[in-house]
């Protein structure tokens, strides 16, 4: 609602007779038509009827294009209702695509991230899993593990007729599937880290040019900026597409101690930030340098940071990352190198089909991982191929979490829940 042009959709078995009565009398609507007709609310555009199985839920479907005023659009919907329509659940489109077995959990979920989708790439890394990619990594997991599941149990079932069985080739396959879990772990996250936006912290002392240095990046006085140290208390967030890369960078309060209430708690909150951040920016004034208290101090926070000497206008250094938020010299090969981290050149070149892993999937994958652990683990005590079956099944119903074959309904519900409407 709200645009120039509105979509009204109708899905179910009775969609076409439901859409028959709010289009011009004499238009009988029969499968796969497109038609302009007036609409009984007054207003004309296109309705178009597609039939099961193949259509966007996997049932009959209506579609009108109308105006998209709100008027228009109420009064089609109160039409349809009346003609025995229900408005639609949040995400119940793409529920029933589920259903009807047209697409898997992942898939689905990824629909909802194509629609929340702000930058470019963003949409594009939400399209892989909309195209199944990690359906397929998931169905591959699946596949092996069946596998070894079925040499075991006709081990189990039929002993006396087959060769023994050598107990370390199992072991090597449990192997291999860990480590392939775990590799889709690795490059799934990073996948979502594009998704979700990477978030830089810009940390350092009191007065070092952190604000300055965020409104040079953004192009805009959007962070105050002034001479005396703590100027900045509360910390500021501001979202930037970055040639497609949604960056959320964080200005934060200077470090030091302080007996001021208000700036102690913006240093812890900068202390949280920094826990939470993909990457931080020590900025530090090149005219006083970095203290080895305060490398140890990154180091301690076991995250990935950059320390970045300002102010070289007034003290120049060519070695490290170094700028001057004030002349902006430096600011473009700051931004290119942000880039590099996020998505090396080969990331590029391997970027088609790569899944993502958001946080339900990456949990979903530590249990896996857990229960290969245990089946690997039962395999080297030596304990009966029944123990070592009980964990591979557990891991099989794991991955099928993924894929929604074994998701329960209140999970499923709480899923698409989140959808908007319409969706
Ligand atoms: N010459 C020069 N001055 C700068 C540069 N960057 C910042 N400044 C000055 O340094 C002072 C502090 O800058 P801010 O950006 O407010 O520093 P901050 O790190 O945000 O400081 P707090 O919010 O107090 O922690 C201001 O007077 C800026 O104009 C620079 O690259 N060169
Ligand atoms: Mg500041």
């Amino acid at each position: 609602m709200g645009g120039a042009v509105a979509l009204v959709r109708v899905s179910g078995p009775n969609a076409l007779e439901i859409g028959a009565t709010v289009v011009r009398a004499n238009l009988s609507l029969s499968p796969g038509q497109v038609s302009f007709t007036s609409f009984s609310n007054g207003d004309e555009g296109y309705v178009f009827t597609t039939v099961a199985p193949k259509t966007y839920t996997g049932e009959d479907t209506v579609e009108f294009s109308l105006h998209g005023s709100e008027a228009s659009v109420q009064s089609m919907i109160d039409a349809l209702i009346a003609a025995g329509a229900r408005l639609a659940r949040p995400g119940e489109f793409t529920e029933r695509r589920f259903l009807n077995g047209k697409i898997d959990l992942s898939q689905a979920e990824a629909v909802a991230d194509s629609v929340e989708s702000e930058t470019k790439r963003q949409f594009e890394v939400a399209s892989q899993n909309r195209q199944g990619a990690l359906s397929k990594a998931t169905k591959e997991i699946e596949n092996s593990l069946l596998g070894i599941i079925t040499i075991l149990e006709a081990h189990v079932d039929f002993s006396e007729d087959l060769e023994e069985l050598d107990m370390d080739e199992i072991g090597v396959a449990i192997s291999t599937l860990t480590s392939q879990v775990s590799n889709l772990i690795k490059s799934g996250t990073s996948q979502a880290r594009i998704r979700q936006g990477v978030r830089v912290v810009i940390a350092g002392r009191p007065n070092a040019g952190k604000s300055s240095l965020l409104n040079a990046i953004l192009e805009k006085e959007r962070s105050i900026v002034s001479s005396h140290a703590g100027t900045t208390r509360d910390y500021i967030e501001e979202a930037l597409d970055l040639s497609g890369y949604k960056i959320v960078l964080y200005d934060t309060a200077g470090l030091r101690d302080s007996n001021d209430e208000v700036e102690s708690f913006g240093i812890a909150l900068t202390n949280d930030l920094i826990q939470k951040g993909d990457l931080i920016w020590y900025v530090y004034d090149n005219t006083v340098g970095i203290s080895q208290a305060e490398i140890e101090y990154l180091q301690e926070s076991h995250k990935a940071f950059w320390t970045i000497a300002n102010k070289c206008d007034l003290s120049s250094t060519d070695s490290g990352i170094h700028l001057s938020a004030k002349t902006g010299e430096g600011i473009s090969e700051l931004k290119a190198r942000l880039l590099q981290w996020i998505a090396p050149e080969t990331e590029f070149a391997q970027f088609g089909g790569s899944p993502y892993v958001n946080q339900r999937h990456e949990a979903i994958l530590f249990q896996l991982q857990t229960a290969l652990f245990w089946a690997n683990q039962a395999v080297e005590l030596g304990q009966p191929n029944d123990i070592v079956l009980l964990h591979l099944r557990e891991a099989l119903s794991e991955a099928g979490l993924i894929t929604g074959e074994t998701t329960p309904d209140e999970i499923l519900n709480e899923i698409f829940s989140r959808f908007c409407l319409g969706k």
